[in-house]
């Protein structure tokens, strides 16, 4: 197939386009970099070295044969957006080219606003040039298992049957967002539905869980590494906490630590983007698909990376219970449906203690980078203090 990859340049997006080209497809790729420069203006740096995006493309061209057909530009630009549609003329795209912070757009209103215009813009220009262009192409959007939230009750994927008034339709779950990140998410899914419904196109929505991990199988040399982001702005928990530890530093479990959330390693995260690619939706279908692996508290987590840690290096990491700069449930029911992965094939490639031994091997060769992000790992983004400065 030919597969182009918005937000080629990223976590999830790099080690997508090795799989992608392993498995033989033709890769066209998107990015502005903005990512690495979102990440340096909190003055941090992924914790893993990473080439410029010039050199990663020549480096896989040595280990696969072919690389990357790249566009740089924005996709909030439509211009740009048709135009890179327009020469790659994609069977599948999909889309990883959002701002993906749920901290960052809680900093400010600056913040927040540039997070709705950026994400939402980006899937509108993409939906509008799918349809003027390639209308039987097959739109893969990363969504967030955030965009439900915490509900009482079991989350199915997507749709459910609902009784009212003795009446029954089968309707989009209620969705109950806790960053205004994540509630572009939703905003997303819902301009997407709509514009399955208006003109038919093929959508997987991805609502997927917090993702982990340094490796893929096609991660065989340093100059093939993905960014690793561990500040409290960009790096997410079960990552936090394994640096956390390498580093000596206490874990920063938010709160009560009951805050149970869906995870995923990143090598099995491609490995379902990549089956959500092979096997599309039928065409005019709208699906979708609620990718986690497991689901942990972040406690239940920081405790997991405690024992490794004993078990593996005789060192017993301090968990630290910080203020929650977050508003969030601490303790709650979560019970996601996860069915139409399994039914496509996934199937979990390493257990999360594994993968957690990888990263901690993959990081430790990196102890004074490492060091060198130690002032950005405290938490100082406060949902409640969000504000705009307007002297
Ligand atoms: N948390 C801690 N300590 C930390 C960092 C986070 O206890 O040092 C807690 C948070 O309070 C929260 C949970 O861990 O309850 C998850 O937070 P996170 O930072 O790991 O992930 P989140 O902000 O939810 O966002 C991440 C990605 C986002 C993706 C989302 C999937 O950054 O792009 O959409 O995971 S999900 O969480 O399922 O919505």
């Amino acid at each position: 197939m030919k597969i182009l990859i918005m937000g080629v340049d990223g976590y999830i997006g790099f080690p997508l386009a090795l799989r992608l080209l392993n498995r033989g497809h033709q890769v066209y790729g998107i990015d502005n970099f903005i990512t690495r420069k979102r990440v340096a203006n909190v003055n941090s740096d992924s914790a893993l070295p990473i080439l410029s995006f010039k050199e990663r493309n020549a480096r896989i061209k040595k280990f696969f044969g072919r690389n990357v057909t790249f566009f740089y530009g924005d996709a909030t630009n439509p211009e740009f957006m048709y135009r890179a549609i327009e020469k790659s003329r994609p069977d599948a795209i999909v889309h990883l080219a959002e701002q993906r912070s749920a901290p960052y757009s809680m900093i400010g209103l600056k913040e927040a606003n540039e997070t709705m215009v950026k994400n939402i813009t980006s899937t509108m220009n993409l939906i509008y040039a799918v349809k003027d262009i390639v209308p039987k192409a097959h739109i893969l959007k990363l969504g967030t298992m955030g965009e439900y939230g915490t509900p009482n009750i079991d989350i199915p994927e997507g749709f459910f049957e609902i009784e009212y008034h003795g009446r029954k339709d089968v309707l989009p779950f209620p969705k109950n967002a806790s960053s205004w990140y994540h509630w572009t998410k939703v905003h997303d899914s819902n301009n997407l539905m709509f514009a399955n419904r208006l003109w038919n196109l093929a959508i997987t929505d991805v609502m997927q869980g917090v993702v982990y991990g340094t490796k893929t199988s096609e991660i065989a040399d340093t100059g093939l590494y993905t960014r690793f982001d561990i500040d409290e702005v960009y790096g997410t928990a079960l990552n936090r906490f394994t640096a956390e530890a390498i580093l000596g530093m206490p874990m920063t479990v938010y709160g009560k630590g009951g805050q149970t959330r869906g995870f995923l390693s990143l090598n099995d995260s491609i490995q379902c983007l990549t089956l959500a690619l092979e096997k599309p939706p039928d065409n005019g279908e709208y699906r979708v698909i609620n990718q986690f692996d497991e689901k942990y508290s972040v406690g239940q987590l920081a405790e997991m990376v405690q024992n490794i840690f004993k078990r593996e290096y005789g060192i017993v990491p301090d968990i630290a219970h910080v203020e929650n700069p977050r508003v969030e449930r601490e303790e709650h029911y979560y019970n996601p449906e996860h069915r139409k992965l399994e039914e496509l094939g996934y199937r979990r490639t390493k257990n999360i203690e594994e993968e957690i031994i990888d990263a901690i091997s993959d990081l430790s060769k990196f102890r004074e980078r490492l060091n060198s992000l130690k002032e950005t790992l405290m938490p100082r983004t406060f949902w409640r203090r969000s504000s705009y400065d307007y002297t």
